[in-house]
């Protein structure tokens, strides 16, 4: 089944200006203007997309696209989910849809858009290409904020495709950055150094949305993002050789560098520092492996997708995709019940919504989806009666239903990361990654169910069925639900 009708970027931008939800921008200035009119802009209600073309320093028609999929319309667009459902009914669609996606592996073609315009050797020059400098105190320009960086596995042969930063060090240089050990670009790359050799690599700018959110997927060892692309779209990434590395690189991408890491032994350079998804810098500039640039391919007019990391709570994703996986989780460990999952904040706070059904319940739920809420300090259970994806319910809910003294765990030691802006730096360089999490029960206590004040609160079916009938009048923007379809008929 094909799940969405975009060919690649261009296609989306289109579906995007058909929804309204395209800005244009000109003139503005890759150093700060970008990355602010771009933060500016997501913190807004109605986020726009943001087109940006004649862009200082740039020749007209070199674009670059930003806030592509940080609404939770757009990222819905993006999986080919209905854009008009309520999103948390959005984010549920795609976790069970996600549960049964076949990997798709992509087909070879014999023409590529990106092969529009190719430079090989001494002629390749990053300077024409954008690569904004995003926030004030970055240590450089990033053409690399939400690209794929493709590798093939030496052993396996299989083609890892994952979204590292790229920053760019001079006409034929850019240094790509992984988190950590375990990313499996760096676990690739040390296969090839440790034989002395240089690991062949391509960074993919302007790909398509499903790329873009396969590669932010954690899959496992063996398992090409490319595959996952394919089963979002429901129709296989066409891809074709490059011809310097003979990777296989999205025939529909805009902006394609082919060329080598070098083994970190020969060179390093300082990299970052760069702000990151917290909303803070979290390393001064660090050695980082360095990319040779042999190629560089693109298409007319190409168009780079920007996705820098901002202050929270904007996202790269409107859809917490994570809270998806944590929900998918808790069903495959046998947690009955669950009405919802989200996480705010930029995936700071993961929120599980149940019908308690059993003394425990809410309590088994909050620990695991604090076992997989990743660099999450606030883990919070509500009741099904309030929607998790809408912060003031829950924190109605924190206030009302939740006694401090019994009803907070602190659970210490857990999954965090170097990136943890509250972990000392002493701390950090003894190697402490982790952090304590606090897990509140914002639900009505279980032994105290039947007897808690009822609530005068408009339940949320109640809701909808007002906003459908007098949105209009009140000015409510009338969104589909799959519970009040599925009640009227
Ligand atoms: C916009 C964006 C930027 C990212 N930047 C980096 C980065 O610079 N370094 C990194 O290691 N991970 C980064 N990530 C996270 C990885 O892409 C993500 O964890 C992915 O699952 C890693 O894939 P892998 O398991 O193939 O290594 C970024 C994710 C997004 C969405
Ligand atoms: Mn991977």
């Amino acid at each position: 089944m094909q799940f969405v009708t975009y060919k690649d970027l261009r296609g989306f931008i289109k579906q995007v200006d058909e929804l309204g939800a395209l800005k244009r921008i000109e003139g503005a200035d890759q150093k700060y203007e970008l990355g602010g009119i771009t933060e500016v802009a997501a913190g807004a209600p109605e986020c726009p997309a943001l087109l940006f073309d004649r862009i200082k320093g740039l020749a007209p028609g070199v674009r670059v696209f930003t806030n592509a999929t940080t609404t939770p319309q757009r990222a819905a667009l993006a999986l080919g989910i209905d854009p008009d459902l309520k999103p948390l009914d959005a984010l549920k669609v795609w976790m069970q849809r996600r549960q049964t996606l076949k990997p798709l592996k992509p087909v070879a073609v014999k023409d590529a858009a990106f092969m529009e315009n190719s430079t090989t050797g001494r002629k390749a020059d990053l300077s024409k290409l954008p690569a904004p400098h995003w926030h004030r105190k970055d240590g450089g320009p990033y053409i690399g904020s939400g690209s794929l960086v493709i590798m093939r596995d030496p052993d396996g042969g299989w083609i890892n495709a994952s979204i590292y930063r790229v920053q760019v060090h001079g006409k034929n240089r850019v240094t790509i950055q992984f988190d950590h050990p375990g990313r499996h670009g760096a676990i690739i790359a040390k296969k090839y150094w440790d034989k002395g050799q240089s690991c062949p690599v391509a960074v993919v700018n302007g790909q398509d949305p499903a790329l873009f959110i396969a590669g932010f997927e954690y899959l496992p060892d063996g398992q090409s993002e490319y595959d996952f692309a394919g089963a979002i779209k429901g129709a296989p990434i066409e891809v074709m050789a490059g011809p310097v590395t003979g990777l296989p690189l999205p025939a529909n991408a805009e902006i394609i560098l082919e060329g080598e890491l070098l083994p970190m032994s020969k060179l390093t350079l300082p990299e970052g520092p760069f702000g990151e998804f917290t909303g803070y810098y979290a390393n001064d500039a660090r050695p980082c492996p360095v990319m040779e640039v042999k190629a560089i391919h693109h298409r007319d007019n190409p168009i780079l997708l920007g996705s820098p990391p901002m202050k929270p709570p904007r996202f790269h994703f409107g859809l917490p995709f994570r809270a998806a996986s944590i929900w998918s989780n808790l069903e495959t460990s046998g947690v009955t019940d669950v009405t919802g999952v989200w996480q705010h904040v930029a995936q700071l706070m993961t929120v599980v919504a149940l019908k308690q059904r059993y003394a425990g319940h809410a309590k088994r739920a909050a620990l695991i989806a604090a076992a997989n809420s990743y660099m999450g300090r606030l883990v919070v259970v509500v009741d099904d009666d309030v929607d998790p994806s809408n912060l003031a319910d829950v924190m109605w809910a924190v206030t009302t239903r939740c006694e401090p003294s019994e009803q907070i765990d602190i659970v210490r030691n857990a999954w965090s990361s170097g990136l943890d802006p509250r972990i000392p730096e002493d701390a950090k360089q003894a190697g402490v990654t982790s952090h304590s999490k606090a897990i509140i029960e914002a639900v009505r206590p279980f032994h105290l169910k039947d007897s808690y004040p009822p609530t005068s609160a408009l339940t949320q079916e109640e809701a909808r069925e007002i906003e459908a009938k007098w949105g209009g009048v009140i000015g409510g923007k009338a969104q589909k639900t799959k519970v009040s379809k599925r009640k009227r008929r």
